[in-house]
């Protein structure tokens, strides 16, 4: 039986992780599950990443861009193994965020093309949660600010930028808008979601691993 890959999308502090690991607990009662994220900062692009949004060390655009995307092709091995022998994958970020980071930016050398290229053909994820979330809300969440990109106008263009990578998405993976509401609530919403996707996947109807954007 192929399994579910399942990502969960939104702005900094939006609440992929409290949600990320109520769902880890859902699926895991049903199926063998992992929780991934992008960007995994264990690896040699990761901890580089990790120094650049540290602020120690400067990378350009175009460079930090395209080792988002190296960073997540070097588990592609790994996850194609779990997909096909059973194990859910939920990720915490995926292309989504490596297209729409770099698009708020909005210079020159990454056009929407360009932020989208690195990442055509990397496996499809079923679907997409992405949890909308108000930028007054989530810079006022704990920790905002630490990291770059964590300003509320920064935000604002990347919740736009959101919306312009989700319409190049919806013809290749399910894209889910979850609504704004408490911890509970929010879990409700998808919810919804998991039980579809793991009734697909117990009358193995997920059809095989799809490439995304290509
Ligand atoms: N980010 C994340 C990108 O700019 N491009 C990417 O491809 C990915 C996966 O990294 N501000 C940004 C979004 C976040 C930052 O992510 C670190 P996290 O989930 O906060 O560790």
């Amino acid at each position: 039986m192929r399994a579910p890959f399942i990502v969960i999308e939104g702005l900094d502090r939006s609440g992929k992780d409290t949600q990320s690991e109520l769902i880890l607990e859902y699926v895991s009662s049903r199926m063998k599950a992992k929780l991934i994220h992008f960007p995994n900062r264990e690896t040699t692009t990761g901890r580089l990443i990790n120094d650049y949004l540290q602020k120690r060390v400067k990378l350009t655009d175009t460079e930090i861009h395209n080792l988002y995307a190296v960073n997540r092709r070097e588990e592609e091995v790994a996850m194609r193994h779990d997909l096909l022998n059973g194990t859910a994958l939920i990720s915490i970020r995926y292309a989504f965020s490596g297209a729409a980071y770099s698009k708020a930016k909005d210079v020159p050398e990454l056009p929407l093309e360009a932020c989208l290229g690195p990442d055509r053909g990397v496996i499809a994820p079923d679907t997409v949660l992405f949890l909308t979330s108000r930028v007054a809300d989530v810079s006022a969440r704990a920790g905002f600010g630490d990291e770059l990109y964590e300003t509320s106008p920064f935000q604002a263009k990347v919740a736009a930028s959101f919306e312009l990578v989700k319409q190049e998405s919806v013809d290749s993976v399910r894209w889910v808008d979850i609504p704004t509401g408490t911890i509970e609530e929010v879990f409700e919403s998808i919810k919804v979601e998991l039980d579809r996707m793991l009734a697909d996947a117990a009358s193995d109807n997920l059809g095989p691993i799809r490439r995304l954007w290509a």
